[in-house]
Formats: structure tokens, C-alpha cells, sequence
């Protein structure tokens, strides 16, 4: 049977997010970006890429191609919240659902009537309900379903029917292929390959010989051919966060309050997530671009954001007793992760009632915004990064 296979994909997201919720900004040069001046873009209106700004670049950057751009910063939890949403709406129209990232997802709509049909009503309903745009690019595999949502953006629907795959392909550069990165095009730059049509037509066996295993994914991409599967991606093996500063740093209390604030999104994730971890790594970048990490095995696994603001302090005060180098960039990350259920009973109750509070905290975050509760940690914040919220 042939299959009908769906990508979805919010346009602009973090910046839709905040145009739904300002509908001042609509239509606007708008940049969702981390902390200038050493922010990146994260998400650019269409409008602000018209000049150039695109996500990955340098705020300071995107502020020299399009000065008059609006500029604000993330809101994960927001962008989370509305993400669950979004696939919540997904789920109504088939259980075949594979979600990539917060905006994005395959759904295998296969059997279930036309699938052009299936996804006008999904971007209407994503409309009405969360007042954003999708673009949804149908085929009977993943791989041409999503590039044509990438070429079919914002707002649009894009079928390829079956057996229309290479023509489809065919005059696109090669750097629409998932994994055909810089390096990637450049060799095939060097093999006189531009587009995904001249790719198709080189020999298999010359693909392998230079790119090995990848090459073989290669060929059958260009030809159009992906068999996977949509299915629910295997859990992460670890959740980090981390953050580059604005200036380099050897304050010892904005560095603790930033740790505290990183420990709390890294246990909001495990607790999202139901699972616990037992190892916690700390990660310093010093302002020479030397990066060190250093972890620490617990006994039981936990997910309170106190267990891990502690251990990664901890860590912290080791690492800068023994270098006095400013630091750029702060992380944590917790790995070695396992589900909630049979850890419980051997949490000591002290933990047990952090992971409670913690719970309850999520929850109150959740209905009214971050910044409602905050701990006592991170209040330096307010002082020394007033803008932080
Ligand atoms: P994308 O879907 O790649 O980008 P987008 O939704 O902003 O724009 P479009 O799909 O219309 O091209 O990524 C989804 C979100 O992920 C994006 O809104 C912000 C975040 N993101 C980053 O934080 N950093 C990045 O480098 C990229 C590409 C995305
Ligand atoms: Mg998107």
C-alpha cells in the first residue's frame, strides 16, 4: 500500500508564539534571540528574513541587516506549552505521530481518506486554536513530505504524488537533503553535483566509496526513497542547558544564580518527562575557548532542581578553585536516565518532599508564567541581569 505521509511544521514558531499573544507585532521584522550582544537568532519573521536575518546568526548581526527589528527574547516554557498543543492536535488526526523538535512532526495519515483534505483541516485547526500558520508538505516518505513543507513555506500545503518523487527532486540544490551540511556540499560541489538530480544519477557505488555508509542514504534520498517509519523517537539519553554570557564572567553570583536557573529547566525537563537522573555534569567554556566538564555519580536518581543546583555547585567551586580564567559559558547536563516508578521508595524523604515542591512549582509555572515563583537563588538575577525575565 502506498503510504500518505504528513510533515507539519510551524512557520516562524517562537516568533508566531509572540505575535499570537501581540497581535501588534504581526506582520512586523521580528527576532526571538538569547541575550545580546553574544545572543544568536533562534526564530526570524518572515519579514525580518526578507532582509537577511536568518536563525543561527549573531543577534548583533541580524541588528546590522534589519535595524528596525524587534527584538525579544526566548520563552521556553511558553513555546513548550503552546508545542503541546499543537501536538495534542496532531494526535486527533492519526496515532502514527513522530514529533522533531517542538514544531514539527510526521504524521503517517495512511487509509485515513485524502490526505491534502486531512491537512487543510489540521492547518485550520491550528489556526483557530493557537492563532499560528503551519506548512505541510505530503508524500508518500518522510524525507520528500518534508522537503516539500520546506519549500512550501509559510502557510502552505504541498503534495508530491506518488510516483512523482524524482521529478520533484530533481532541479532542487542538493542542500534541501536532510544531511547534506556544508562538508557535504562542497565534495559534491568538487564532484560537479548541484542539483538532487544529478546526485540521483551518480552511481551507487561511487557514493559509497566517498561517503560511506551516508552515501548509500544518500542516493536513496535523492531518488526519492525513505522507508522509515513515523514513530516516536527513542527518549533523549541526557537534557542540558546551558548559557553563553553576555560579557565574560568570575562573578561568583551571577554564576550561581545562572546555575540555579539552568538546574531548574533541566529538572522541569526530567519532571516533564517523568524520569530521573543519577549522573549530573557541569560544563565551564572559559573565556580562551578551553572547555572542561566535570560529573558526579548519585547513589539514587532524582529530579529535584535542588539536587541538582547543589551538585552542580559543588562541581562549580571545585572548577574555579583550581583556574581563575573568566567564564563565557555555563552548562548542566543530566544523563545515565532512567523512569520515575522504581526509584520512588528509595529516595531518602528530604528528596522526596524537594521533588513534591518541585512538582507543585511546575504546575503553578505552567497556569500563570516562570516568573511567578522564583527561588531565592536566582533572585541576584534580578539585580545583576534586570532583564532576564
Ligand atoms: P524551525 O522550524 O527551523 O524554524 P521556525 O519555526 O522559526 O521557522 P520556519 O519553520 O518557518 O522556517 O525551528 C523551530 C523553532 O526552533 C524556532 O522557532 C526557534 C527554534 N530554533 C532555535 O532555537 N535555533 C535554531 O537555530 C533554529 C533553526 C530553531
Ligand atoms: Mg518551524
Amino acid at each position: 500500500m502506498i503510504r500518505q505521509i504528513l510533515h507539519v511544521d510551524l512557520d516562524a514558531f517562537f516568533v508566531s508564539v509572540e505575535q499570537a499573544l501581540r497581535p501588534s507585532l504581526k506582520g512586523k521584522p521580528v527576532i526571538v534571540g538569547g541575550n545580546p550582544p553574544r545572543g544568536v537568532v533562534a526564530s526570524a519573521s518572515y519579514e525580518a528574513r526578507a532582509q537577511g536575518v536568518r536563525a543561527g546568526m549573531p543577534l548583533s548581526r541580524a541588528h546590522r541587516l534589519c535595524p528596525q527589528a524587534i527584538s525579544l527574547q526566548v520563552d521556553f516554557p511558553r513555546y513548550r506549552q503552546v508545542s503541546e498543543k499543537f501536538m495534542n492536535i496532531l494526535a486527533d488526526f492519526s496515532p502514527y505521530i513522530e514529533p522533531v523538535g517542538l514544531d514539527e512532526a510526521y504524521l503517517d495519515v495512511t487509509g485515513s481518506g485524502s490526505a491534502t483534505e486531512i491537512a487543510s483541516i489540521l492547518k485550520s485547526r491550528i489556526k483557530s486554536e493557537l492563532a499560528l500558520t503551519a506548512t505541510v508538505g505530503i508524500a508518500c516518505c518522510k524525507v520528500v513530505a518534508k522537503i516539500a513543507s520546506g519549500l512550501a513555506k509559510p502557510d502552505g500545503l504541498l503534495e508530491v504524488k506518488p510516483g512523482k518523487e524524482r521529478g520533484f527532486l530533481a532541479p532542487l540544490l542538493v542542500a534541501r537533503l536532510p544531511g547534506v551540511g556544508k562538508k557535504t556540499g562542497q565534495i559534491l560541489r568538487g564532484m560537479g553535483v548541484v542539483t538532487i538530480g544529478q546526485l540521483a544519477a551518480l552511481p551507487l557505488p561511487l557514493l559509497r566509496h566517498t561517503f560511506g555508509i551516508s552515501g548509500e542514504t544518500l542516493y536513496r534520498y535523492a531518488n526519492g526513497i525513505d522507508q522509515s517509519e513515523v514513530e516516536p523517537p527513542s527518549p533523549a539519553k541526557s537534557i542540558s542547558r546551558e548559557t553563553t554570557f553576555a560579557e565574560d564572567t568570575l562573578d561568583f553570583s551571577l554564576l550561581e544564580a545562572m546555575l540555579g536557573c539552568l538546574s531548574e529547566r533541566v529538572g522541569d525537563e526530567l519532571r516533564c518527562q517523568n524520569r530521573r537522573a543519577r549522573c549530573i555534569t557541569l560544563k565551564l567554556k572559559y573565556a580562551d575557548f578551553k572547555e572542561i566538564t566535570r560529573s558526579h555519580i548519585l547513589k539514587v536518581a532524582c529530579q529535584a532542581d535542588q539536587v541538582i543546583f547543589e551538585i552542580g555547585l559543588g562541581l562549580l567551586e571545585k572548577a574555579l578553585a583550581k583556574s581563575h580564567k573568566p567564564v563565557r559559558l555555563i552548562g548542566i547536563k543530566v544523563s545515565n536516565l532512567v523512569g520515575e516508578e522504581p526509584q520512588l521508595s528509595m529516595l531518602d524523604s528530604a528528596t522526596e518532599k524537594l521533588e513534591k515542591l518541585d512538582h507543585v512549582i511546575d504546575h503553578i509555572r505552567r497556569r500563570y508564567g516562570y516568573s511567578l515563583i522564583q527561588r531565592g537563588r536566582t533572585l541576584s538575577f534580578n539585580r545583576l541581569l534586570p532583564k532576564w525575565r
